[in-house]
């Protein structure tokens, strides 16, 4: 009953928004810097438009929009309105009539500090094992400690026996916890720190006191690493558990309320491979702070990658009756991944030897679509980015073009789409692919360095957080007109109204297909993997 009032109450809220918002103009609702540049699409029926500073009235800038424009995917004829010329900091509104105008947005250097803050802690309230709360907005979100038991390994060979597997994040609408997903997400929050920890290192996400001297981003990190550590095999043997899961989804509760038993999954190479390389960045990376931690990190990395050396074959996960989230990949673009990050680590010539090698049988040694499955360019931007001497000069001009190669292709199509979307095709999670990308885009622009790169970046975050064909915000709690109904357990379990705040959701897997109902877990559905790429993006962009 709860949930029908809940319900009701979201649908009166979005028919509030919707007729209070204009969305014949679809624009960054975070704002724009001050230097880049500033583009809106309109409605075709507007020929000019106005930029109105919000506080004084007065317009500031005025021009034509500018030719019409079609695209025959989502069906729309638009118009540009381009004030990139304004630099000035400030709140504005884009008028296009009397009766038609945008909300307010800044112009200013850190119109994305908020909304990196909010989506870093969304990991924090992600967080299994623990109770957790937090406010955004006056909404009070928190859950009590659950998942105490985790967990049981009667799946691998131990009837009635229990090993510690507490800890870690949930993996996204469900409460399970999957070592593929979690590397791709463990990985990319490790890139970001590499590249931007001079703006990280002392951002607070307000967590719980702790005794850690960590800064708060390694920290979050730190319970993901720390629950992975836990998904070896018992034997010893190196081997990594494929997830930790219930046998089938639990039903739409808080994670409390979730008890029935969860277990150790049979392992898989793709999830063993995936927890080296996390393992072998947890090295490094944690090494200036806990010099003990790193060498356990390191150990583990290397007792699990020679384990995979002895048995070269791609062990599959087997389902052996669990109907929790498959995550099956094949194993060699983990294993190169796995190479990359050991050989990064140590500079020891064997793993560069192994990653060479699976780089030069790959012949498209870089993708432009890429999520956990597929994390080849992990291994390919770690090998361009890496300082070490002693690659192979050939090989390495060879994945740089390519990396150029693809970028250039990326650009392209967000020039080629009116709401300036860089990748040019709709799937599940396709959201998480769009500020994924970025990660390409700063890898040639570190080789190359280019506007056109950094602009494409600027696209793919104004293109999530409004400029798209709905006009909305695709990150709950952030932005115009958000989601308001996730694909999410604790939003679903909770008596809040508004959904937990700072995750990103799947998007459309089609053009226009998009729906903002929590039963539509393949377009409204919130997971790590995405929110870890839409971190990085955020990251790349904060003051
Ligand atoms: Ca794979
Ligand atoms: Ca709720």
């Amino acid at each position: 009953m709860r949930k029908c009032i809940n319900l009701l109450l979201i649908t009166i809220m979005c028919l509030f928004a919707h007729s209070s918002f204009a969305v014949s103009i679809h624009f960054n609702s975070l704002g724009y810097l001050p230097n880049q540049p500033k583009v809106a699409t309109v409605s075709s029926e507007f020929e000019s438009f106005q930029l109105v500073d919000a506080k004084s009235g007065k317009v500031v800038f005025e021009n034509k929009t500018s030719e019409p424009v079609s695209q025959s995917d989502i069906n729309v004829t638009v118009r540009f309105a381009d004030f990139s010329a304004v630099t000035t900091v400030g709140t504005y509104f884009i008028k296009v009539s009397d009766s038609v105008k945008s909300p307010a947005f800044p112009i200013s250097n850190n119109v994305y500090n908020s909304a990196f803050y909010t989506s870093m802690r969304a990991f924090y309230l992600w967080r299994c094992g623990t109770a957790v709360d937090g406010t955004h907005n006056g909404a009070h979100f928190s859950h009590e400690a659950c998942h105490l038991e985790d967990g049981w390994l009667d799946s691998i060979g131990y009837p009635n026996k229990q090993k510690d597997g507490v800890g870690g994040w949930h993996d996204a609408g469900d409460h399970g916890k999957y070592v593929v997903n979690a590397g791709i997400t463990v990985g990319m929050m490790f890139v970001a720190w590499e590249q931007f920890n001079n703006k990280l290192k002392d951002y607070n996400f307000d967590l719980p006191k702790s005794k850690s001297k960590l800064p708060d981003f390694l920290e979050e990190i730190k319970w993901e690493t720390d629950w992975l550590l836990k998904m070896t095999y018992p034997d010893g043997s190196g081997r990594v558990s494929h997830k930790l899961t219930r046998t089938n989804f639990e039903g739409f509760v808080l994670p409390e309320l979730d008890t029935e038993k969860r277990y150790f999954t049979v392992w898989s190479s793709a999830a063993t491979a995936d927890f080296v390389a996390v393992m072998a960045q947890a090295a490094r990376y944690f090494k200036p702070y806990d010099k003990a931690y790193a060498q356990k990190c390191l150990d583990a990395a290397v007792l699990s990658y020679n384990f995979l050396k002895i048995n070269p074959e791609d062990h599959k996960f087997e389902h052996r009756g669990f109907s929790t989230g498959g995550y099956q990949s094949a194993d060699d673009d983990d294993r190169i991944w796995a190479a990359a990050e050991l050989w990064e680590t140590t500079g020891n010539a064997e793993y560069l030897a192994d990653l060479e090698t699976r780089l030069t049988n790959y012949n498209k040694k870089v993708d432009e679509v890429w999520d956990w499955g597929g994390v080849k360019n992990m291994a390919a931007f770690c090998y361009i980015q890496s300082k070490r001497s002693g690659k192979n000069e050939k090989l390495l001009s060879e994945v740089k073009k390519q990396a150029i190669e693809i970028a250039n292709t990326i650009v392209s199509k967000a020039k080629a789409d009116v709401f300036a979307r860089p990748l040019g095709e709709y799937y599940w999670g396709s959201n998480g692919t769009v500020v994924r990308q970025v990660y390409n885009l700063q890898v040639a622009n570190s080789i190359q360095p280019d506007k056109k790169y950094v602009e494409t970046s600027l696209d793919a975050i104004a293109h999530i957080f409004g400029r798209n064909v709905y006009g909305r915000s695709q990150v709950t709690g952030i932005g115009i007109n958000p989601p308001m109904n996730p694909h999410d357990r604790r939003s679903g379990g909770d008596t809040v109204v508004e959904p937990w705040a700072g995750y990103l959701v799947g998007g459309g897997t089609k053009a226009t297909d998009w729906q903002d109902d929590w039963k539509s877990y393949s377009t409204n559905e919130v997971a790590i993997n995405w929110q870890a790429a839409l971190v990085y993006a955020l990251a790349w962009f904060i003051e």
